[in-house]
């Protein structure tokens, strides 16, 4: 084995090689492809197969709209099988596809990769970082929001921010080049040393509002009619949150949970959304893992397990 194999770290002629991987050609992939492309910032966009290849030249490249403005970019793509090394990924596909989709580019990734996981929900990101010991994972939680308005077409719906930090918390360096394309492409972002946190705040907010507003059909906003189901699965979520090492992302989460219900009470749900339009839900990356991990600890969850009994029957309901 060469001395690089050993050390995590990449070799110098590849870190020179700036360009970002995007594997996940969809909402996300296309607003982050679109922001980094027109900043100049290296991208080549990794479809899943030739039939997806030609799909994405056919439609003649990506489109971005965001406000009353859309731009086509025709970026450089191939299919995962190719052969090339990547140093610089960025994985933008739902939590239940991760493992899939990195697995198919895996081999190609060089030793000290920085690979950026976009996912929502827990559990998806610590099994890819499983997966890729010689590389440097980074989880991702995000505020922005966008969606699909075709193929290969995204609109950005949603300013936000997202918080990047390392999987191992022990290796904290910020990624200062990663870092500075974000700073160009104005991808508003905060490196942290508490990604963890974040991320199960993040899980919390959206076991307290997402299940309950298929459960009830309605948008964010009329959670304002359930307030004691929105507090007592709040109690509970914040209870879960500590006993597994989270206190900061339990603090203050119930004001949370009330104040985003306001903010975006006019809005569906992201699960809402997948089962209105009948795609899967990533709830097993939601209430999902948190009922295993309150099982793990021996925490009593008995709301968050009804909830989930419930979203179930729901969601399997023929
Ligand atoms: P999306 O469904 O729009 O896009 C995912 C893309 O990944 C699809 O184009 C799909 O074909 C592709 N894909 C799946 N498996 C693949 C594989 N093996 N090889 C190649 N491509 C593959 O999803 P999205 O909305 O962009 O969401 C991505 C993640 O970001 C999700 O976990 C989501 O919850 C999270 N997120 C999304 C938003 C948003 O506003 N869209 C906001 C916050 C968080
Ligand atoms: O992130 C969300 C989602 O819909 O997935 C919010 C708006 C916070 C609701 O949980």
């Amino acid at each position: 084995m060469r001395e690089q194999d050993l050390t995590h770290e990449p070799a110098a002629e590849q870190l020179l090689d700036r360009t970002w991987h995007v594997l996940g050609v969809g909402s996300l992939g296309v607003l982050w492809a679109c922001r980094l492309a027109r900043a100049g910032v290296p991208v080549h966009l990794l479809l899943r197969d030739a039939a997806r290849l030609q799909a994405y030249l056919q439609a003649g490249g990506l489109s971005l709209t965001e406000g009353a403005q859309t731009h086509v970019h025709l970026l450089p793509a191939t299919s995962v099988a190719g052969d090339g090394p990547i140093t610089r990924l960025l994985l933008a596909c739902k939590a239940y596809d991760a493992q899939a989709a990195i697995a198919s580019v895996a081999t190609r990734l060089v030793p000290g990769a920085e690979v950026i996981l976009l996912q929502n929900g827990m559990g998806s990101q610590q099994a890819v970082a499983r997966m890729l010991p010689h590389a440097r994972c980074i989880y991702a939680s995000t505020t922005e929001g966008a969606y699909r308005a075709g193929d290969f077409q995204a609109v950005f719906a949603g300013q936000g921010l997202t918080w990047l930090g390392d999987a191992d918390p022990s290796r904290n360096q910020a990624p200062t080049a990663l870092l500075a394309d974000l700073v160009r492409a104005g991808i508003a972002h905060q490196w942290t040393d508490a990604i963890e946190s974040r991320l199960w705040r993040k899980l919390a907010l959206n076991c307290a509002i997402n299940p309950l507003t298929v459960l009830h059909g309605c948008r964010n906003g009329a959670l304002a009619d359930h307030p004691d189901e929105v507090a007592a699965l709040c109690a509970e979520l914040a209870r879960l949150l500590r006993a597994c090492g989270q206190a900061d992302a339990a603090d203050g989460l119930h004001e949370e949970v009330l104040r985003v219900i306001q903010a975006t009470a006019a809005n569906y749900s992201s699960m809402y959304q997948d089962v209105d339009q009948g795609r899967r839900t990533e709830v097993d990356y939601l209430l999902g893992y948190a009922c295993a991990a309150a099982l793990d600890r021996h925490c009593e969850v008995p709301g968050l397990q009804t909830l989930q009994a419930r979203l179930i029957k729901a969601l399997h309901k023929p």
